[in-house]
């Protein structure tokens, strides 16, 4: 007698599938289902020894030949996965074939023949969330995981993968309903009977509640950059050695480099991965006034992305002396999000004297691949956080939501404690900042949201 396993059921009964391994040549491919058909569709494609897949137990794997139509479409593993013990908690099946774009198609198009549905962008994680396996941090931090570029960003995910973030934010959540739930029981008051104790109670759990939120909404800036990568940008007069420079950092050379100023036109723009952080690294057009058309459009350019930068590396030609032009540049730049680099010290037989104090004043030489190791350490200097250990951090779309929230919550506050008779008003408030804190976790979503975060997944994830 063959032990039957009896699956959870699901609120989904389609099943989908895709290619979850990247395009290419590569050992193996794998194509997974999700879904209540994902076992009996395997069972109709694969020659194997033995129960076939639905007969088995969930964390088991077997080798067999996959056939379509008669004709065999490749050899594979295929991994058992019984719900709810699976990615997405219902019954997946891995199925491991040969690598190679060609061999992954045509083990998915058999497993589409037999039945399954092509998956969308993000619709195994999207899964996992509305089966209630995770929430929508750690559903957000599976695509930041798969996208990060540096350790420090990998790490970062995990913590939130783990549900560190998604504590934090439940603890809040719960912090603020219990304020919520003091501010409606004093509306049950009379007029002027309200005991203070009460009001006083509420008051200090929203300054709580709004202290929490700034501390969070504080770990913004570092979230933006592990994930965007800062933003650097390398600006100065023409000619000084910017692109020269650029490529050094990069090694290689990206940037055309001539003895003429005004080479660079456009923003040329490359990933450098330094110390464990991941930056852009922008070369930009010499600022300079220009007749040329086309040189004035990459000077604008330039001008907006040092407005945009994290960091600007301000280059001089250190065997000149600084020039007017630098001089009001300088006086734009803030000297907390600037390093002055003096290059071309090859030139120079004594000392460069720094142009202005307020700034972090490094030199090299470029072209001689001198000092670049100050360069390298003046970035990882500001743009490191490595004194702290990797912790999870939010994103833009968590940071309006709780800003918004914070902007309601104080916002109440002031209301209750003006008046007795803005209770009602301030009640209404907080019920809109539990809704907004609800829906960085997931406990209050619409499918348009939804869409919006799963679609910046890959299709198979
Ligand atoms: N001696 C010396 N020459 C350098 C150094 N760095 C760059 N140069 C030279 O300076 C010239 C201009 O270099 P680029 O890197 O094209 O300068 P840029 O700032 O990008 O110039 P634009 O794109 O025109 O704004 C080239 O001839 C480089 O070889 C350096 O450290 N020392
Ligand atoms: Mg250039």
């Amino acid at each position: 007698m063959p032990t039957i396993f009896i699956g959870m059921s699901s609120i989904f009964h389609d099943t989908i599938a895709a290619v979850s391994t990247a395009p290419g040549s590569a050992g193996i491919a794998i194509v997974r289902l999700s879904g209540p058909q994902s076992l009996s569709i395997t069972d109709s494609l694969i020659e194997c020894c033995g129960d076939p897949p639905s007969l088995r137990p969930g964390g088991t794997f077997l080798h067999g030949r996959i056939v379509s139509d008669g004709a065999e479409v490749d050899e594979a593993i295929v991994l058992i996965f019984r719900a709810p013990h699976s990615y997405t908690r219902d019954d997946v099946v891995e199925i491991q074939g040969h690598g190679g774009r060609a061999a992954a198609e045509r083990l998915l198009q058999a497993v589409l023949d037999a039945g399954a549905r092509m998956a969308e962008p993000g619709e195994f994680t999207r899964r996992a969330f509305l089966n209630g396996r995770i929430d929508l941090l750690q559903a957000e931090a599976v695509a930041d995981l798969i996208r990060a570029r540096s350790d420090r960003a990998a790490a970062a995910a995990v913590e939130q993968l783990e549900g560190r973030l998604s504590a934090q934010l439940d603890a809040l959540y719960d912090h603020l309903m219990a304020a919520a739930a003091d501010l409606e029981a004093s509306l049950d008051f009379d007029e002027g009977e309200l005991p203070p104790s009460v009001l006083e109670n509420t008051v200090r759990r929203l300054r709580e509640s709004e202290q929490e939120i700034g501390a969070l909404l504080d770990t913004w800036e570092e979230g933006h950059l592990l994930r965007d990568g800062a933003r650097v940008v390398i600006a100065g007069q023409p000619n000084v050695g910017k692109s020269t420079l650029m490529n050094r950092l990069l090694g290689r050379e990206r940037s055309i480099v001539t003895h003429l100023p005004g080479t660079t036109r456009d923003t040329i723009e490359e990933t450098l991965v330094l110390g464990g952080i991941q930056m852009r690294l922008i070369d930009t057009a010499g600022l300079r006034d220009s007749s040329c058309l086309v040189e004035q459009q990459g000077v604008t350019r330039a001008t907006d992305s040092i407005e945009q930068a994290d960091l600007v590396l301000y280059l001089l030609d250190a065997s000149r002396s600084v020039t007017e032009a630098d001089r009001s540049q300088l006086e734009a730049l803030k000297p907390e999000g600037t390093v002055v680099v003096q290059n071309k010290c090859d030139l120079l037989s004594g000392k460069v004297e720094p142009p202005d104090n307020r700034f972090e004043t490094v030199t090299c030489s470029a072209a001689e691949d001198t000092g670049i190791d100050r360069v390298r350490d003046a970035l990882k200097a500001r743009l490191g956080q490595q004194d702290t250990p990797p912790h999870a951090v939010i994103s833009e779309r968590h940071r309006a939501l709780l800003a918004g929230a914070h902007k309601l919550i104080e916002d109440a506050r002031k209301l209750a404690q003006q008046d007795d008779a803005l209770l009602v008003p301030a009640a209404d408030m907080l019920r809109a900042a539990l809704d907004m804190l609800g829906t960085i976790t997931g406990r209050t979503y619409t499918t348009e949201l939804l869409d919006t975060i799963f679609s910046r997944f890959c299709i198979g994830k």
